[in-house]
């Protein structure tokens, strides 16, 4: 039977696994409390509980392992939404990875509910020894019982400031004790016990959960702070940063119907992004959809620097490239970081500086003295010929972004134009 939340009854778990158990019981909560599908943004964790995104109604993120309560934090300080819901599922070896994410999401009381879905090991993997595996456990990395006894999540959680902490068995129906987490405003955090039946159950035969919850130490119960949710703490906002930006206003137009990939590639310091950066303004000024990402080392003043930039008259879904439509090369740097790429172009345009050698290629090659407005200026000159020469922006479309940023006193223009002038 399918409920407002899960799309199905055939959850995609081993026989008997406790994950079933969270997962229908999450959704029977969440319905006690009145949620909507759509109010609810599940982020799940890498392990097998992750696998529950498919048969959820709800909004769903899937996060890197050990991060997904980073990700929640993030939604959480995004959406400052009480009356959307966020939850985490997450393993115990996620836990055990991301334990100063969890603390630092109970530190600051946000908006949200982690469920630390604890079979003691890791399952997808085969069954680890995760940081939650308590002393004396059987895992296949520790087949004579786990040496070390496990972290406290609850005590940690509820020492670090959570309004409300609870340890439970994964037994029956737990799903008015999942509704009092879920119902907690600020951060909450409930850990469900259970044994994963494919390893824990048979590394560990005759054991029984209760038992083994009892030989850990550690406590079942519940645990609370009264401390107001992080959002009731919030000061001035933050302006947007996107907001900042000055809006480019279509003045131009260009002849491009399909996309097109473009690489700009030089030496650092000369200008590199910031001369694809004028292409893609351009671009955007004269009706294009544009994605520009940059790529130098950490060592931003030597080396290469490259732009990635695709231009398209329609929405852009996926900005790598491959191998481009286009390339722009004025120094040696460039070419060396690009020559695979170049090497395995079969059609296309390859834009390069005379002073270099040119690699083997498919590309038609078109060769100028780039560097002759000097070094720091080659990049800039050259999309202003590549402009000129493809027309797939106009030259009249970059110098107004020039003059737009007040770019112009810092650039050569007079130089620039000057050796523009001479292109035949
Ligand atoms: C950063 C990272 N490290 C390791 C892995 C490999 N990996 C995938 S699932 C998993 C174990 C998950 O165990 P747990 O978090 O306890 O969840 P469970 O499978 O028990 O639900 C590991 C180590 C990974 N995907 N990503
Ligand atoms: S391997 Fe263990 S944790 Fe994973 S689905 Fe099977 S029983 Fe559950």
């Amino acid at each position: 039977m399918t409920t407002p939340f899960l799309n199905t009854d055939a959850l995609p778990y081993c026989k008997g696994c406790g994950h079933s158990l969270i997962a229908k019981n999450t959704s029977k909560a969440l319905e006690k409390l009145n949620y909507k599908p759509l109010d609810v943004i599940m982020v799940t964790d890498i392990g097998c509980h992750g696998i529950i995104d498919k048969c959820l109604n709800t909004h769903t993120v899937h996060g890197l392992h050990g991060r997904s309560v980073a990700l929640g934090a993030g939604i959480s300080f995004g959406t400052e939404n009480p009356d959307k819901k966020i939850i985490v599922f997450i393993g115990d070896g996620g836990t055990t990875i991301g334990l100063q994410h969890i603390m630092e999401a109970a530190r600051l009381n946000l908006n949200m509910t982690v469920v630390v879905h604890n079979n003691y090991l890791y399952g997808m993997t085969g069954g680890q020894t995760s940081g939650l595996t308590p002393v004396g456990f059987n895992t296949t990395t520790s087949y004579e019982g786990n040496p070390f006894g496990g972290y406290d999540i609850c005590a940690l959680s509820h020492t670090a400031g959570a309004a409300y902490v609870s340890r439970i068995l994964g037994i029956c129906d737990i799903s008015d004790k999942l509704a009092v987490a879920f119902g907690t405003k600020g951060f909450s955090l409930v850990e469900v016990l259970e044994i994963c039946p494919s390893y824990g159950i048979k590394l560990n035969p005759r054991r029984k959960l209760a038992e083994i919850v009892e030989s850990s130490g550690m406590k079942i119960g519940e645990w609370s702070n009264q401390r107001e949710e992080y959002v009731k703490y919030q000061g001035k906002k933050t302006d947007d940063l996107l907001a900042r930006l000055p809006e480019i206003r279509k003045g131009f137009n260009s002849y491009l119907k399909a996309p097109m990939s473009l690489i700009v590639s030089g030496s650092a310091g000369e200008g590199v992004q910031l001369a694809a950066g004028l292409i893609s303004k351009a671009a955007i000024g004269s009706g294009l959809h544009v994605t520009q990402k940059g790529s130098y080392p950490v060592t931003v003043g030597v080396g290469f620097s490259t732009a990635e930039v695709n231009l398209s008259p329609d929405s852009i879904h996926f900005h790598g490239i491959n191998i481009p439509d286009m390339v722009i090369i004025t120094s040696e740097d460039g070419l060396a970081h690009n020559r695979k790429r170049i090497e395995n172009m079969a059609t296309g345009k390859l834009f390069i500086d005379s002073s270099l050698e040119v690699p083997e290629t498919g590309a038609e090659i078109i060769q100028h003295d780039f560097r002759s407005v000097g070094a720091r200026n080659a990049s800039v000159f050259a999309v202003f010929y590549f402009a000129l020469k493809t027309g797939i922006i106009s030259t009249e479309s970059l110098f107004k972004v020039i003059e737009d940023e007040g770019k112009a006193d810092k650039l050569p223009m007079a130089k620039i134009k000057d050796a523009l002038s001479m292109v035949k």
